[in-house]
């Protein structure tokens, strides 16, 4: 039984190369990468890879990592600039009993010594984008808006599962600033003997709770569903106990049965889905967990 789940609409097309792959007998580790190259390589999408949103300086620095279900390894690069495919960095760290995990120049240098080819990243419509919110925050608005991680958790019929990320991380952020999505059981985690589950939203916030990987242990006891849900309701309401506000958490789950779940705390969160039994689904759902097909 195979299956593959992904984070927000722009995953479509990528959900449907990687389930494509699963359904010809594909590994799950080939199946996830494609899904995430697809979305980091299309300028449509100015949240992850090329035409990515700019930080602070008007630099776009990537974050991406690779974990595998099977042996635990996990790969990631964090504030990276100019490679077109930051996922197949974090993939390509996989194998190491060191160095893992590399941020900045020392990962540039590390990938461009492995064969990853410098891709200049920063698109003119970037660059308008942060010309104009530039004035905006100078005019006093909120900097930090738009931020949408392309995160994939998937699950093959030899019962090998994976996840992985890719983002630009928060618009305007800091130079160095990393969010949740390169660190492992924050941004995703998966053991393939329960399953796998990852976040995207305020990275700040989602590492204050590791919450892909208590979705994960939740799912020892529970469906993918009810382990999202329970998650972010109870850290949302946590954060606001605590902190006063939460901020955005959305996040998707699968099991290594290939049933899957998803969760958030804002109005809509789209995600999509492909099973070996039901096909390709569209999905949003909303904070009160309620699911609607789309
Ligand atoms: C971050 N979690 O860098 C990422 C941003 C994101 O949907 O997921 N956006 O904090």
């Amino acid at each position: 039984m195979w299956g593959i789940i992904g984070t927000w609409a722009m995953v479509e097309e990528g959900i449907l190369l990687g389930g494509r792959h699963l359904s010809e007998n594909g590994s799950v580790m080939d199946a996830i990468e494609m899904a995430v190259k697809d979305v980091e390589k299309n300028e449509a999408y100015t949240s992850v890879g090329l035409g990515g949103l700019p930080n602070e300086a008007g630099q776009v620095e990537l974050d991406a990592a690779f974990m595998d279900g099977k042996t635990l390894s996990v790969g990631a690069v964090a504030g990276i600039k100019d490679f077109l495919h930051p996922v197949s960095i974090a993939r390509s760290l996989l194998d190491g009993v060191f160095n893992n995990f590399l941020i900045g120049p020392g990962a540039e240098k590390y990938a461009i010594e492995n064969g990853f080819e410098r891709y200049p990243m920063l698109t003119q419509k970037a660059k308008e984008r942060w010309e104009t919110h530039k004035l905006e925050v100078e005019g006093g608005l909120a900097p930090y808006i738009g931020h949408d991680t392309v995160c994939v958790v998937g699950i093959d019929s030899h019962k090998h599962m994976a996840t992985c990320t890719s983002t630009s991380g928060l618009f305007y952020k800091k130079e160095g600033r990393v969010g949740d999505s390169p660190i492992p059981g924050s941004g995703y985690y998966v053991d393939e003997s329960i399953g796998g589950a990852a976040a995207t939203g305020l990275g700040e916030d989602i590492m204050k709770g590791c919450l892909s990987y208590e979705i994960v242990m939740k799912m020892k006891e529970m469906s993918p569903q009810a382990a999202c849900e329970e998650a972010v309701k109870s850290f949302n309401d946590k954060l606001i106990e605590r902190r006063g506000k939460a901020g955005d958490i959305s996040v998707v789950a699968m099991n290594s049965e290939g049933e899957f779940g998803a969760a958030t705390n804002i109005e809509c969160f789209p995600f999509v889905v492909m099973t070996q039994t039901r096909g390709l689904m569209k999905f949003e759902v909303n904070q009160k967990g309620e699911i609607k097909s789309c």
